[in-house]
Order: C-alpha cells, then sequence, then structure tokens
C-alpha cells in the first residue's frame, strides 16, 4: 500500500476563513484554521446562548441568526459545515466571487499524513466504522477514529503520524464537500434512496457514495458489498482491487458465509474468520457489517484469527438496535439511528418476537407506501409520533394492521407502547424518519426516549 503524501503544512496559515454552521464540524475546523495562525468569523443561522457562549470560550467573533453575501466580504476561504448545503445561496455566491470553498473534511484529506479508510453506505456506517477500528486496533495498528460518526478528526490532525490509520465514517454530505477523497481503503455498504432532500436524485447520491473508491490507485482496496446492485456496480468505476463481500453470493476474493463460518476466499486456501452465531449483534445487515470490517482487515493484513477476537469482543453502538432493557417481560431496543425506512426494514428484520414499533419524524420526500406495508407486515402494533405520524398511521391502517396509536409526544408513545406489549414481545423505537421535529438530532432522539422508558417503567 503506498503511503500518502504528508500533508500540506500551509493549509489554513494566514488565511481569513468564514466557517459556517458552528456544529461539531464547525468548531474543529476552526480551532485548526485559528490554531494556524488564520483569522476565522464565524457565521450560523441559529442563535442560542449555548452557541454565544461557545463562540465566546472559543475567542471567536461572529454572526448567529442569519448570514448573507454581506459576510463574506474580507473573506478568502469558506468552511461548510456538513448540515450546510453545499449549494447553499451564501456557499454559490463565495464561489461566484472566486473565494475558496472547503469543509473540514476536505481540510483533513488535504493535510493528513496517516492511511486512511473510510467507510460509507446508507445504513451500517457507524456501526461498521466503530467494528473497523476495533479490527485494526487488534492487529496491532495505531488508530483514530472519527467523522460523521461524532467524532470531528481536523482538531486532532497533529496526533496522526505516517504508519498511523485514520477509520472514518464518511456521509453523502462529507463525500460531495471533499475535492479528491482518496482511500487507501474505502468501503461501500449499501445504497438506497436516503437524503433526496438535498442530493435531489437518486442517482445523484449513488455518484457521491462511489466518491469513496473513484480515486483509487492500483494499490488501494475497495470493499464492497456485492449483494447490492449499487454497489456492485462500483467494481468498473474503481482503480483499486475489489473485496467483495456478501451473503447471498458467492465471492471470489473476499469475505463470504461457509457452512456457518465467515471466511475469507482468495486465490488460494479459503481462511474461516469465526461463526457467524459468534456475532454479538442481532441480524442479517449487522452480518454484512461484519463481514465489511473483515474486508477491512483483509485490506491491511489483520490475522483472520485476531480478527474474530475483535468481533466477539464488540458491544452494540449506542442508538443502533440498542438494547435498554426488560420491563414486564417486554425487551426494549433504541434503534433512534434509524433515520430512513430502509434502516427500519433492518431492524424489523432483525427479531424473530413480536414487535411493537414507535416509528415518525420528518419526511427526507420519502414515499411512505412501502414503509406502511413493511410495518403492516411484521409488526404486531404500531405507535406514532412526530410530522408524519399521522399520515403514517393512516397508511400502515390501510395496509392491513389495525393496533395503530398515534401519540402526542415520547412519554405518550412509550405509556402507550407499553400498555401494548405483552411479555416476550420486543418493543422497539426505529423511526424511520429524521428527528428534527421534535429533537436536536437522532442522538437526542434516542437518550431521551432511554430516559423516559427507564423513568416510566424501571420502577
Ligand atoms: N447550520 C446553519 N445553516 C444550515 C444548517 C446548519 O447555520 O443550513 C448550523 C446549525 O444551526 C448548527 C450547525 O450548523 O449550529 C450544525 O452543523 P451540522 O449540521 O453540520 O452538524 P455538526 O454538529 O457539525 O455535525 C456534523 C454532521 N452533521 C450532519 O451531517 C448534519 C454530523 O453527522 C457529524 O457527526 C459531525 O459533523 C462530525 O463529523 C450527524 C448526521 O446526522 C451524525 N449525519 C447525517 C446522517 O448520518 O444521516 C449525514
Amino acid at each position: 500500500m503506498t503511503r500518502r503524501k504528508s500533508g500540506d503544512p500551509e493549509i489554513g496559515r494566514g488565511r481569513h476563513a468564514l466557517v459556517i454552521g458552528y456544529g461539531r464540524s464547525g468548531r474543529a475546523a476552526a480551532s485548526f484554521i485559528k490554531q494556524r495562525g488564520g483569522i476565522v468569523r464565524v457565521v450560523d443561522r441559529a442563535d442560542t446562548p449555548e452557541l454565544r457562549g461557545e463562540l465566546e470560550r472559543a475567542g471567536l467573533s461572529g454572526r448567529l441568526g442569519g448570514y448573507g453575501p454581506e459576510d463574506l466580504n474580507g473573506t478568502d476561504l469558506v468552511v461548510v459545515s456538513p448540515g450546510v448545503p453545499w449549494d447553499a445561496p451564501l456557499v454559490e455566491t463565495a464561489r461566484q466571487r472566486g473565494i475558496e470553498v472547503t469543509s473540514e473534511i476536505d481540510l483533513f484529506f488535504r493535510t493528513c499524513p496517516a492511511q486512511i479508510a473510510g467507510i460509507t453506505g446508507t445504513n451500517g456506517k457507524t456501526t461498521t466504522t466503530a467494528l473497523s477500528a476495533e479490527v485494526l486496533r487488534a492487529g496491532g495498528l495505531q488508530v483514530l477514529r472519527g467523522g460523521n460518526i461524532g467524532e470531528p478528526v481536523l482538531d486532532r490532525i497533529e496526533q496522526l503520524r505516517a504508519d498511523d490509520w485514520v477509520v472514518l465514517e464518511l456521509s453523502s454530505f462529507q463525500l460531495e464537500s471533499i475535492e479528491r477523497p482518496r482511500l487507501q481503503v474505502g468501503v461501500v455498504l449499501n445504497v438506497t434512496p436516503d437524503h433526496l432532500d438535498r442530493h435531489k436524485t437518486f442517482e445523484h447520491y449513488v455518484e457521491l457514495k462511489t466518491r469513496a473508491v473513484a480515486f483509487m490507485e492500483a494499490d488501494d482496496h475497495a470493499v464492497l458489498n456485492l449483494d447490492d446492485p449499487a454497489c456492485a456496480a462500483m467494481q468498473s468505476k474503481t482503480r483499486g482491487q475489489v473485496i467483495g463481500f456478501g451473503l447471498d453470493r458467492p465471492v471470489a476474493n473476499g469475505v463470504t458465509l461457509e457452512q456457518g463460518w465467515i471466511v475469507i476466499a482468495g486465490a488460494g486456501a479459503h481462511q474461516r474468520v469465526l461463526p457467524a452465531a459468534d456475532v454479538p449483534l442481532p441480524g442479517d445487515h449487522n452480518l454484512s457489517n461484519v463481514m465489511a470490517a473483515i474486508g477491512v482487515g483483509y485490506s491491511v493484513g489483520v490475522e483472520p484469527e485476531t480478527m474474530g477476537q475483535a468481533v466477539r469482543r464488540f458491544k452494540a453502538v449506542e442508538h443502533r438496535l440498542e438494547p435498554i432493557g426488560t420491563f414486564a417481560g417486554a425487551r426494549w431496543y433504541n434503534d433512534s439511528k434509524a433515520t430512513n425506512p430502509d434502516s427500519t426494514y433492518k431492524a424489523l428484520a432483525a427479531f424473530r418476537d413480536p414487535i411493537v414499533l414507535i416509528a415518525g419524524g420528518r419526511n427526507k420526500g420519502i414515499d411512505l407506501e412501502p414503509l406502511a406495508q413493511a410495518i403492516a407486515a411484521r409488526a404486531v402494533a404500531l405507535v406514532t409520533i412526530g410530522e408524519t405520524g399521522e399520515e403514517l398511521a393512516q397508511r400502515v391502517r390501510a395496509a392491513g394492521l389495525h393496533e395503530v396509536q398515534p401519540a402526542s409526544d415520547l412519554t405518550d408513545a412509550v405509556r402507550k407502547a407499553a400498555a401494548l406489549a405483552k411479555p416476550g414481545t420486543v418493543v422497539l423505537l426505529s423511526p424511520a424518519f429524521t428527528s428534527f421535529d421534535m429533537f436536536r438530532d437522532y442522538e437526542d432522539r434516542g437518550r431521551r426516549f432511554k430516559a423516559t422508558v427507564v423513568a416510566e417503567l424501571g420502577r
């Protein structure tokens, strides 16, 4: 595997930067540029006491509560947060004025001295990122984990050495904003319709995901899910060596299932990694995530047995089919990270017991009908929340499930679900929509759900 060229030490130095959006990513970018002697101004559409406090503590000037073209005066670098559309009016105006436009993650790619394994896909990114980091660590490598997983990386770049590995979760928003996202190992887990409010068409969304493998050289590795047609098609879009993985088909070079074992299939013998039954996470989708992480370890040369041990030790990630506890004989799960229908389908398929589902939120331009059909086919009852709640409830009833109750808030949802649950039932919050109608983000939704369940039922 070729080393990356050492990053550009001049990036950020002496620049007059405008950071748009002062969340986790914006804060990391601002601190990086400031440390390098750049001048940073911040703008954010929100204006809250917390944001004001953060800016003050960081010693930065800025404008809160909105922004416009006048904020570009005196600026020669615009840093766009992932949540800000890449074609937002202010960003477009900056381009028209010839101002360089970048992002925290783009600056990271331009500066990073270490090798990067990037994980993208519609669902399973966070679990696979966490798993891949553990697999590489078990192999004795020094690993920095971060990206869309909620851990910015640019402000930690000074820790990195050339032999280290960075394991990055990459969203489509981030991939769109990186000028040259060359990955030494690039994983694409699956691509199903998501974020269409922002990327407009599914084709464009697939194109953005393809960027994870499109910039590779011959000694890089593209780890691709051959069960997924959009990922399988990426084999012809990369110069990297393809490591395939799949549950449903034989894989010539990569990771597959044989007689109940996850195995590495190569040119020579097949090597056993661990029995599928030993994977400590529920559902076939998690088996697929584990195979992808093993593909990452295989690309880098970690021994199969070491990878097997790392997988066995792995604990569920917060908000992804996370067990909360058993109350009155029903098992409760927090799957707040399910912000699209596809991840709710996976959650519904992960259990054999009857499911009382709690779902609903803000729609990102997705057709509700297939979701309603899937819920009616698999759940024994549905409690709806959020903006899509009423419409989802109606459609699920029309699809043939009669035990459907819209809830007015989260506490009401927990009470209604508890009343519907019998011993042996799984009660699952897997919303299928974003959280922004009722919560700060999906983490806020998941934490409040867990707290409400414990407060209501844990006595
Ligand atoms: N803001 C504006 N204008 C806008 C949008 C947002 O000013 O048009 C402001 C908000 O008021 C807020 C700030 O920008 O103060 C938030 O910025 P952000 O939305 O980019 O969020 P960050 O806290 O910087 O977190 C981002 C990622 N967020 C998004 O992509 C929406 C985080 O992914 C990521 O973990 C973090 O950087 C570190 O890399 C979260 C996410 O929801 C988990 N990702 C999406 C997903 O997984 O579906 C892609």
